[in-house]
């Protein structure tokens, strides 16, 4: 069995119907801290409540069901974190540290934990960034994911557990609303064109940054997860780069297809979380590991995003 963390957050959710898809979808145990408001969560396979910082009851869990995989998605993102920092380091680093070592006294074959571009800081060389480089984060989140990479990097290398992760750009999905993440007003701009709406920007027009659509993101994960541990050389957590856009370039892709749309600016306190973020990511270390190739560039994504999203639309 499979067991997802998280499952009902934005990555949670098309990971959890991706793992359905691919393993039986009874083996595929979905678990987050509430009930799913999304009923295919429920109706797809097992749901299990889970506060992953209720330590035995992950261990009840892992116990019941054993699973061979689990990806451990919980998290407070970049914007939210920094607004109730404590809780964030306390669910983001104790939440890891009981997936990591549960996972170690039972044996889990593999582990899946998600670590992204906010890794990286203001010092960083901002384009096409290394996958070795400065990191020096200045966001709570961006602090935990550095750390937990180097647990991850940890439990590896002294207990041998086969526990690999990516450093995702900015995630775009049509079937989950955006959370509290910097890069979400990219799901949003799609929603209110869609809606026949005009958006109003929490960044500035030129703020680019990298960028990803779900099913990139899936495949990659997915890749990485099936790829022969030998060849998994970093530990830490992978590089992974698709695209790099800005507000306005996304906003004239969205006009090609919805002509009429309008996009204001007014940039708030996630501005800042923006700017000490890379604009565009060198992934050539996950592209000689495992083969990594991304599959959609902006026009494709806003074409299939508007698409879906039109289809959700109520009648
Ligand atoms: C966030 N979407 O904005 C997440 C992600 C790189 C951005 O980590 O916090």
């Amino acid at each position: 069995t499979v067991l997802v963390i998280g499952a009902c957050g934005q990555l949670g959710l098309e990971l959890t119907a991706a793992l359905r898809e691919k393993y039986e979808p009874a083996h595929v145990i979905a678990a987050d801290v509430r009930a799913p408001k999304q009923p295919e969560l429920l109706a797809g396979g097992p749901f299990e409540l889970l506060d992953v910082l209720d330590k035995a009851r992950l261990e009840q869990l892992i116990q019941q069901y054993e699973p061979k995989q689990i990806y451990h998605l919980a998290a407070l993102l970049s914007a939210t974190a920094e607004k109730d920092p404590m809780f964030a380091w306390k669910l983001n680093m104790d939440g890891l540290l009981n997936v990591l070592n549960l996972s170690v006294q039972y044996q889990v074959a593999q582990v899946y934990w998600p670590s992204s571009i906010a890794v990286f800081g203001p010092d960083t060389p901002r384009h096409d960034t290394p996958q070795l480089c400065i990191m020096n984060p200045n966001t709570v989140y961006g602090i935990s994911k550095l750390a937990g990479e180097q647990w991850c990097e940890w439990y590896h290398r002294k207990h041998g557990l086969d526990v690999r992760s990516l450093r995702y750009p900015g995630l775009i999905g049509y079937k989950s609303l955006p959370g509290g993440g910097t890069t979400d007003y990219a799901v949003d701009i799609y929603h209110k064109a869609v809606a026949g709406e005009n958006y109003q920007c929490f960044l500035k027009e030129d703020s680019y940054l990298p960028m990803m659509y779900m099913p990139d993101a899936l495949k990659a994960t997915l890749d990485l997860m099936h790829a022969p541990a030998d060849s998994i050389k970093v530990r830490t957590s992978y590089n992974l780069g698709a695209m790099s856009f800005s507000p306005a370039e996304i906003t004239a892709s969205i006009q090609q297809q919805v002509p009429g749309f309008e996009v204001s600016y007014a940039p708030d306190q996630r501005q800042a979380i923006a700017d000490s973020w890379p604009a565009s990511i060198d992934d050539s270390a996950a592209r000689q590991d495992w083969g990594w190739q991304p599959d959609f560039d902006l026009d494709k994504m806003t074409a299939d995003m508007l698409l879906h999203l039109k289809e959700m639309q109520p009648a």
